[in-house]
């Protein structure tokens, strides 16, 4: 049967989370709300829209629609300016060798992620060409843990969801992919990620033999 492959963006194939933190952090100064690493943990996978209400909510903050569109803006202007420094030596570790591994065995791949700059992060870490599809932030209109970004990518490959691999460091996505019955890969802690049918601490824990199951199996 038809298999496919959906990688999540943010903390699965870069580690643009430390510069989300940045980002945020210096937006929670400024408006004099305290915000930490742990934090930043419950913004992971979650649209930039739902990350300031939480901030907001945390900080006990009222903003008028403009002000809140201010500030993600603002938000965003500083995350670009990070982007905009990435390059390949970015990737997490042995990403490389499992997209080679899929793509020397003609496997559909797509992107799954809730950032609206998926595609010029791919672009600036030289990733783009091994995805046939990149759905991102920009069309979704329900946030993980709704299933909605990997049906799209399902949809797009033209493979059935229960025949879907997704890749996910977030508990958000974890759910996703469980609620599209695609298999649920977690990438990072196993205690965190529990509801994942395989968590793997990082990339190079992957060996090609469980790549090669995934592909042949069912
Ligand atoms: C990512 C991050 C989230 C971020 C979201 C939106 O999702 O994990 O922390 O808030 O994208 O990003 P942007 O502000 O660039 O639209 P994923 O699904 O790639 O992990
Ligand atoms: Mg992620």
């Amino acid at each position: 049967r038809k298999k496919g492959f959906i990688f999540d963006l943010d903390g699965v194939i870069v580690d643009t989370a430390k510069y989300h933190y940045k980002a945020w952090k210096r937006l929670a100064d400024q408006l004099g709300i305290p915000f930490s690493k742990e934090s930043n943990e419950q913004f992971k996978g979650v649209s930039r829209k739902r990350c300031l209400e939480l901030l907001l909510e945390w900080g006990n903050y009222k903003a008028t629609p403009e002000q809140f569109e201010e500030w993600m803006a603002e938000k965003n202007r500083d995350y670009l300016e990070y982007i905009h420094k990435m390059d390949a030596s970015e990737i997490l570790p042995d990403v490389p060798r499992i997209l080679q591994y899929l793509k020397l065995h003609h496997m559909p791949m797509a992107v799954g992620s809730a950032s609206k700059n998926a595609k010029p992060i791919l672009e600036k870490v030289g990733l783009s060409h091994y995805f046939d599809f990149v759905v991102d932030g920009t069309q979704v209109t329900k946030a993980k843990p709704d299933p909605e970004v990997f049906l799209i990518a399902a949809n797009k490959l033209g493979v059935d969801p229960r025949n879907c691999v997704v890749f996910e460091d977030a508990v958000a996505g974890i759910e996703a992919a469980n609620a599209a019955k695609m298999t649920s890969i977690g990438i990072g802690d196993g205690q965190i990620l529990s509801h994942a049918n395989y968590v793997f601490r990082d990339f190079t824990d992957i060996d090609l033999g469980f790549i090669a199951e995934l592909i042949d199996k069912g």
